[in-house]
């Protein structure tokens, strides 16, 4: 790993914007991928988190995480040439119902656009009925979950029974993601999960492309 990408990890654990934004300018500079550096940003992300919950850092200090965060995307998609090229049918994006936590899926999101998904990105504190309605609008095979808090793993869950109920869970393969594992999975139902955003791309792709589903390796 870079000095660099080292540094960003720990900048962003002690919530040192300025640092932060330094270090990405630099790396994207030297053409590090954007999404490298995120990464490192996000495991800093972490550590913020895992100091919240041992009482070392307090709510504003989850809030400045997601500010510089949001600052380091605007920064890295400035930076960023689109350079879309192949058309995949539209997939399904939303954080689920009860939870607000948009980064992973907006890094997600942004990282499937850039290899040229279609996204119909539904936002946050998304209920069961407005996936299903997208799904349904625009014939999508694959929905793609986020979720962080506790509470969202039964929101995944109901969402999924809810694509049962309505018949279209049989084409629709279900992907999770954010604060999810393979129990999580088998708890909601779900077909994959990932908390490796660019693990999705090559998923969707066998889905979409060669309609095969290859084996949860994540
Ligand atoms: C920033 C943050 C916030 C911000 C969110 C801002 C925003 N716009 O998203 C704010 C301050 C608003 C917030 C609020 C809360 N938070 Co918060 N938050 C975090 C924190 C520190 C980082 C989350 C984050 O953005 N990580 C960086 C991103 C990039 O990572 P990611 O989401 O995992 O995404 C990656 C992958 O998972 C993947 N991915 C994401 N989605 C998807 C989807 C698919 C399909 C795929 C394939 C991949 C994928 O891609 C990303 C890049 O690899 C976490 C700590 C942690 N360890 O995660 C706590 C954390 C998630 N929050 C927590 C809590 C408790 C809360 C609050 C309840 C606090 C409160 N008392 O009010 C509220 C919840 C409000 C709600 N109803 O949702 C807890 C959850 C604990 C739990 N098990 O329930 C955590 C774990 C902190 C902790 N250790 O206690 N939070």
């Amino acid at each position: 790993m870079l000095k660099i990408q080292k540094m960003l990890v720990g900048a962003m654990a002690r919530l040192d914007e300025t640092m932060v934004m330094n270090l990405v300018k630099q790396g994207l500079q030297m053409g590090i991928n954007p999404y490298v550096l995120l990464e490192e940003i996000r495991i800093g992300t972490d550590r913020v988190g895992e100091l919240y919950s041992k009482g070392e850092y307090f709510l504003s200090d989850l809030i400045m995480a997601s500010e510089i965060f949001k600052d380091v995307l605007t920064l890295v998609n400035q930076d960023r040439v689109v350079t879309a090229v192949v058309s995949y049918p539209t997939v399904v994006f939303g954080t689920v119902e009860d939870d607000i936590h948009d980064i992973g899926k907006n890094i997600t999101t942004g990282i499937m656009r850039y290899n040229g998904f279609d996204i119909c990105d539904l936002g946050v504190d998304v209920p069961g009925p407005k996936f299903i309605e997208a799904i349904e609008q625009y014939n999508s095979r694959v929905v793609c979950l986020t979720g962080l808090i506790t509470e969202a793993f039964d929101s995944m869950k109901n969402t999924i029974a809810l694509l049962k109920e309505t018949g279209l869970r049989s084409r629709t393969t279900v992907i999770i993601g954010g604060l999810v594992n393979e129990s999580v999975k088998n708890y909601t139902g779900a077909d994959y999960w990932a908390t490796d955003c660019t693990k999705v791309n090559e998923l969707c792709r066998n889905i979409l492309v060669n309609n095969k589903r290859i084996m949860q390796s994540s």
